[in-house]
């Protein structure tokens, strides 16, 4: 076996940062909406989150946020000429829209791709498809620069244009942008193991079949979507589940599965009302894990935390972390956790049992949490092994120092806040433009 890392990739969070309540379905996103930002309260915020995990010996990269405004998707819309009136236009005649080619979403990299690691693989690659992302307008603009940004940062600089097919990674472009196939990429995915390097068991969760309407709420991601990412992966059909998310927990705001569930290693931390059958679930888990390891299930009743507080509290969209000098896992969760009665209770009786997760730690990410994205929503997992490490870009992994220099950058160029009349003014987007250049710049990144 060769021995591998869980690499936490977080989306910087963009000085376009606003409260658009653009997602139907992300309760948060909706009661929030035209809120005025803190842009560069959120961007500190997510980078000392960062810092957290680098200070405790964790591996920690970045994705710098896409560049916006999206001036193609304006131009798609019908919006031409200069740049300035293509704003201006656009926000006398269709203030959505401007919103729309606004969203800082790239920020919630749990969505920018489903990963799996190289040694679940067929040919032994770490496999990366990016996610279509087709249901929200808005997000569904972020897949081609998500392609551009995870070649640069996985494959290292080059290699797209030498048109070499790179020897340890396989990056795929995203599935057909049509809703039988809607993906939101690793939000909906979960990979267990005995470690991080050994052969794992990846559980994908659906909320719909390719041909189903469903009502209300809707469901991002079709079985079609699941089973052709694991089949392009290369994943042995023996060690990998298909679940259906419950009904009743997208209609109660869960529009992802991480919003109810999460898990590494052996363990999955999820909600008793998460999926649509948990005992066929787990059941399946455990035959998938058949003399790999034995799974460690840890389900919260509804009794003890009522599905409603799940989801404003986003217990389950924490990260598990294997905490190096710890013995058991440590769940890094957003601070409405501990505000929150319900979940602050069950999280003291949770440590104080002898499970396998031993320890909380809140970590303050209320600016993202207020679009409904938390802490696990802000980053993409992906278990790499030294070579895969030492082949990607280097420029975009992270030390203290870097951390610094994104937290000066952000300092200088971010506003202290954004309201929703602000995106009007042409020479907003020009500051976000230079934004951006700045901090590809830190990471040795060019567009
Ligand atoms: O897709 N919010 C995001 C939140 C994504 C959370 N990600 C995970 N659960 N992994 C979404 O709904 C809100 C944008 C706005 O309304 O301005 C938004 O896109």
């Amino acid at each position: 076996m060769t021995k591998a890392w869980e690499v936490n990739f977080d989306g910087l969070i963009g000085p376009n940062h606003n409260y658009g309540g653009l997602s139907d379905g992300n309760l948060a996103s909706g009661k929030n909406e035209g809120l005025v930002s803190h842009p560069k309260e959120a961007a500190l915020q997510g980078l000392e989150k960062m810092r957290l995990l680098v200070k405790a010996g964790l591996k920690q990269g970045v994705l710098p946020p896409l560049p916006r405004p999206n001036f193609p998707f304006l131009f798609d819309a019908g919006f031409g000429g200069q740049q300035t009136s293509m704003i201006t236009e656009a926000a006398r005649i269709a203030p959505n829209l401007l919103k729309t080619a606004y969203s800082a979403s790239s920020m919630w990299a749990a969505n920018a791709a489903t990963i799996s690691p190289s040694a679940d693989s067929e040919n032994g690659k770490l496999q990366v498809t990016v996610a279509n992302l087709s249901t929200m307008l808005h997000r569904s603009l972020e897949p081609d620069e998500t392609y551009w940004t995870l070649s640069r940062v996985l494959l290292g600089q080059g290699i797209e244009e030498t048109g070499t097919e790179h020897p340890l990674v396989q990056l795929r472009h995203e599935l057909p942008a049509h809703s039988d196939f809607s993906d939101e990429g690793a939000a909906n995915h979960v990979r267990l193991c005995a470690e991080h390097g050994a052969h794992g068991v990846e559980l994908f969760v659906y909320g719909r079949e390719a041909n189903e309407s469903t009502q209300g709420f809707p469901a991002r991601q079709t079985r079609l979507a699941s089973e052709s990412i694991a089949r392009a992966h290369g994943l042995r059909p023996e060690r990998t589940v298909f679940a259906r998310q419950a009904k009743r927990a997208i209609q109660a705001g869960a529009f992802h599965n991480d919003v109810v569930c999460v898990g590494t290693l052996e363990t999955l931390f999820f909600h008793e009302f998460a999926f649509e059958d948990t005992e066929q679930t787990l059941a399946d888990i455990r035959a998938a894990a058949q003399g790999l390891f034995d799974l460690k299930p840890v389900m919260v009743p509804d009794a003890e935390v009522p599905l409603a507080d799940a989801i404003s509290s986003y217990l389950f969209n924490s990260q598990l972390l294997q905490w190096p000098g710890e013995d058991r896992l440590v769940l890094l969760a957003p601070t409405e956790t501990r505000d929150t009665p319900s979940t602050a209770a069950y999280c003291e009786k949770l440590v104080q049992g002898n499970g396998p997760i031993g320890r909380v730690e809140y970590v303050d990410v209320r600016q993202s949490m207020r679009n409904g994205g938390g802490p696990a929503c802000l980053r993409l997992r992906v278990v790499m092994t030294e070579e895969e490490i030492a082949a990607a870009h280097q420029g975009t992994l992270l030390d203290d120092a870097k951390i610094d220099a994104l937290q000066a950058v952000v300092r200088k160029h971010y506003r202290d806040e954004l309201s929703p009349e602000d995106l009007a003014d042409p020479a907003f987007a020009e500051e976000c433009m230079v934004a951006r250049k700045a901090i590809l710049d830190v990471v040795d990144l060019k567009d």
